[in-house]
């Protein structure tokens, strides 16, 4: 049986930390799918559109990587699309107790999907979307942190935003 799994995020925008998980669960398993959730109740910097090329992409050489979106539950969506699992990225001990909350959530919710984690290379343990754009936006130089494209949209999009 083929083995699906769902990395789910904001993706706000994705980073070379996200890129690298990617890159390495699609190594794994048959099928990665990177879902981006719309979340009502956020503003994102980069509309879903946006989020949504820009990881494809990034992945666009990836061959059993496909890019979606979603909103609602993350278990009825990964079960919808016949997936058999959750795809995260652990980061510091920080990431933990929330990710520990998020998966208990989905198991609670859905106990036929299991969370899968995969710990981040240490050269990207610092790296979070947020702090990318804190960075990018008093013009650090974040251009070896996120794809050649994704650091010109953002540069292009914060330069509007002053
Ligand atoms: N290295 C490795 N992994 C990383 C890095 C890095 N540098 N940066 C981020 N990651 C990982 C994150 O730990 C996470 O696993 C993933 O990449 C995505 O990160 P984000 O920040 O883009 O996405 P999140 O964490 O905001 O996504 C949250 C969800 C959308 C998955 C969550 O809110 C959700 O499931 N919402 C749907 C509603 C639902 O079902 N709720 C019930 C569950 S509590």
């Amino acid at each position: 049986m083929a083995k699906k799994i769902v990395y789910p995020g904001s993706f706000d925008p994705i980073t070379n930390g996200h890129l690298d998980i990617v890159e390495r669960a699609a190594n794994i398993f048959d099928e990665v799918i990177v879902s981006v959730f719309h979340n009502p109740n956020k503003e994102p910097v980069f509309s879903m559109g946006e989020r949504v090329e820009m990881l494809e992409r990034a992945a666009k050489d990836l061959d059993n990587v496909k890019v979606d979106s979603f909103s609602g539950l993350t278990t009825k969506y990964v079960k919808s699309i016949g997936g058999e699992a959750i795809l995260r990225g652990l980061r510091a001990v920080s990431d933990f107790e929330g990710e520990f909350q998020m998966a208990s959530m989905n198991k609670h919710l859905d106990d036929s999907i299991e969370t899968i984690f995969l710990m981040t290379d240490t050269k990207y343990a610092f790296l979070s979307s947020s702090v990318i754009k804190e960075a990018a936006y008093f013009e650090g130089d974040i251009s070896e942190l996120v794809p050649d494209f994704v650091y010109h949209k953002l540069k292009a999009k914060l330069s509007t935003k002053k």
